[in-house]
């Protein structure tokens, strides 16, 4: 007689807590919505998928076919001689080190590349073969091109007149497109640094002399058998790293400025509360602006809110997640409807009539959201498709970008009739001041006739303001939804930090409220405080998207320059955070800042426990060679408070430790403390 077959029990699957998940009430309404309507999102996926031990400790090396070799730490460390190896006989610091420089590499190729496509669209803008994108920013880049060898004025019969403008753009269009592939030298926005530093990383052999190059050297090195000395492979990531953070993203933000404008500080809203019911909806997400800045444009003109009208909508809403989202708002005022974690969320609206993508940071999950609903999802880049088939590619092509714009905006609109009942919009929306530069902190705090950085300056030495932070970067499932940026930038400002933010930190921190000027009285100390309601700023500075972190180095370098702070930016009171990062591009942004002189805490697990002399070579024998270092810390209390210790040994080592009083120091009070 035949056995009875057993039947197992089916298992409900599991599902995230949304209290849990996120502190975002929006996002946690969102998640429960999705679990009701049997949507997976990446909350659920977070708590069915462990992540991998071994990967955590960033000892598996799969670079050739004779692995993935496996080298996990024993539970209870080494005694004696560490004998582990891969069958080449790779060490756990070789491998460990290959796979680190590997993120930098990937990171600070997909900032670069996207600085290339900026770089190309603005020569086409210079050639004029495209009449969709103009210069916006003239001022800007007469101030750019110098750094090109670029003249901005010319010598006739002895007088000395301006150059015509498109010749100027012309010639540093061509002059930053060699940045990527030029045979000799090295790259020209390393001359920005302060001279120590530029001094330090001559010294080190680590000056990037292409954009390229250095990424191709990185893959060549970390192939099987090639660079097998941890030191020597980091030499390599660090110059991998400073052609991201002095090259490619610096020059994506800057080209970005003159043709579409440098950001002035602007009102508006976050959250996912800013998609209306009665509009036609359009998120725009990822990160090169390009094609965004042309469905900005579209969205505005009335041939298309009157078209939109005639389809029974009230007008079009634009959205974004991402550092698209940071691109639109800091430029146009386009509220972010979201961050990194809340992108299938927008779709779970049911209102979301268009999602268009371009590059980076775009969940794969949002084709099979959006099939659950009417969205259309519109792949946009050559580089990054789908292979759901319910995906659009429409593809960007600089020379047609407003016609693609009005295709794609005229889509949403006749999409607008097709959306379900189901509309549910999560009433939550907060009031931001996003939108600041260099160039506004300057105006801001030193005033129209004295625009200056002395103004910051004066308030660090006399203390009113602690120091500066930098608190950057992504969201990542596996911590609580903002809640590690939120509560870390809330505990600098109550100890004076003056934050500034980029990235899905700098929306979070919209959405939370934390980027009006009137934030600082219920959460600063009373020295921000005071500075704050003094000059009318925000304690958190929006600086833009993730590739605007160059903001904060040249901000930071503006402030060495201002006097009275030291020579270099490893002598400055200030510290870098990515509390919740997840992305290759948060470990390149890491190694730059460090490689800058930047004490740089990163909050979720850091993939080194299982190589613990490489570890220990990054959180502290980096600070030895540059003045940075890494760090990890995990809770955003001890998080601050790490990064508030830094603040204070550099005032301390300025001598400037004691001078948290109230006085306003002039030039000669600087000199006497032997600071000029
Ligand atoms: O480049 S912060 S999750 S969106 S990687 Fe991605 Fe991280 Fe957000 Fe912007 Ni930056």
């Amino acid at each position: 007689m035949a056995e009875a077959t057993k039947v197992k029990p089916v298992k409900a699957p599991k599902l995230a807590d949304p209290m849990e998940a996120s502190i975002e009430p929006a996002t946690q309404e969102m998640i429960r919505r999705a679990q009701a309507l049997q949507i997976e999102t990446v909350f659920d996926r977070a708590v069915t998928m462990k992540p991998c031990a071994i990967g955590l400790q960033g000892i598996c090396c799969k670079n050739c076919a004779m692995g993935p070799c496996r080298l996990p730490l024993p539970k209870n460390g080494i005694e004696g001689e560490d004998t582990r190896k891969g069958l080449c006989g790779a060490t756990a610091n070789t491998i460990c080190a290959r796979n680190f420089v590997r993120m930098i590499a990937a990171g600070a190729a997909a900032h670069s590349d996207h600085g290339r496509a900026v770089a190309e669209t603005f020569l086409s803008a210079a050639k004029k073969e495209t009449k969709d994108y103009t210069i916006k920013d003239p001022a800007k880049l007469i101030q750019i091109a110098p750094y090109f060898n670029v003249a901005t004025t010319v010598e006739v019969d002895g007088v000395t007149k301006d150059r015509d403008i498109d010749e100027i753009a012309l010639e540093v269009a061509e002059e930053a497109i060699k940045e990527w592939g030029k045979p000799e030298g090295t790259l020209n926005y390393l001359k920005r640094a302060p001279q120590p530093l530029q001094d330090k990383w001559e010294e080190q052999g680590v000056k990037p002399r292409n954009i390229d190059r250095e990424i191709v050297e990185v893959m060549h090195r970390t192939h099987m058998g090639v660079d097998q000395d941890y030191k020597n492979l980091m030499k390599q990531g660090t110059r991998a790293s400073l052609a991201d953070g002095w090259g490619g993203a610096m020059i994506a933000t800057d080209l970005q400025d003159v043709m579409f404008g440098s950001p002035t500080p602007l009102q508006a809203e976050a959250n996912l509360g800013v998609m209306k019911e009665d509009h036609v909806n359009i998120i725009v997400h990822g990160h090169e602006p390009l094609l965004s800045e042309m469905i900005v444009a579209a969205s505005q003109s009335q041939e298309l809110i009157d078209y939109a009208i005639t389809k029974g909508a009230k007008g079009i809403q634009l959205g974004g997640i991402c550092c698209t989202a940071n691109e639109v708002l800091q430029r146009h005022g386009v509220p972010p409807a979201g961050t990194f974690l809340q992108q299938e969320l927008a779709i779970i609206t049911g209102a979301c009539d268009a999602m268009v993508v371009d590059v980076q940071c775009i969940f794969q999950n949002l084709a099979n959201v959006a099939k659950c609903f009417h969205t259309k999802l519109i792949t946009t880049h050559p580089i990054a498709k789908m292979e759901q088939e319910n995906v659009i590619h429409i593809e960007f092509n600089e020379h047609y970008a407003m016609e693609d714009a009005t295709r794609i905006v005229k889509m949403a609109i006749d999409n607008y009739e097709n959306r379900g009942a189901d509309v549910m919009i999560p009433q939550h929306k907060t009031t931001q001041i996003a939108g600041f530069g260099v160039e506004s902190i300057k105006y801001h705090l030193g005033g129209t006739f004295r625009g200056s950085y002395y103004t910051l300056n004066d308030n660090i030495i006399n203390g009113r303001i602690r120091g500066l932070a930098g608190v950057v970067g992504c969201n990542n499932a596996r911590t609580k939804h903002n809640e590690e940026h939120i509560t870390l930038i809330k505990e600098l400002i109550k100890n004076d930090v003056l934050v500034l933010t980029t990235g899905c930190s700098a929306i979070a921190a919209g959405i939370h409220g934390l980027l009006t000027p009137e934030v600082a009285a219920v959460y600063c100390g009373p020295g921000l405080t005071e500075v704050c309601e003094t000059v009318g700023i925000p304690p958190v500075l929006h600086l833009g998207s993730c590739v605007d972190n160059s903001r904060i180095l040249l901000a930071a370098t503006e402030v060495v320059k201002a006097g009275g702070l030291g020579n270099d930016l490893s002598d400055l009171p200030v510290a870098g955070s990515a509390p919740e990062w997840m992305s290759e591009k948060a470990i390149a942004i890491g190694q730059y800042f460090v490689a800058s002189g930047v004490y740089t805490v990163f909050g979720y697990h850091m993939p080194l426990d299982g190589a613990p002399e490489f570890k220990d070579y990054l959180y502290k024998g980096m600070e030895d060679i540059y003045g940075g270092k890494w760090d990890c810390e995990p809770d955003p209390i001890k998080h601050a408070h790490k990064m508030i210790a830094h603040i204070d040994k550099k005032r301390k080592e300025l001598g400037i430790d004691k001078a948290r009083d109230r006085v306003l120091m002039d030039m000669a009070d600087r000199q006497a403390l032997g600071m000029d």
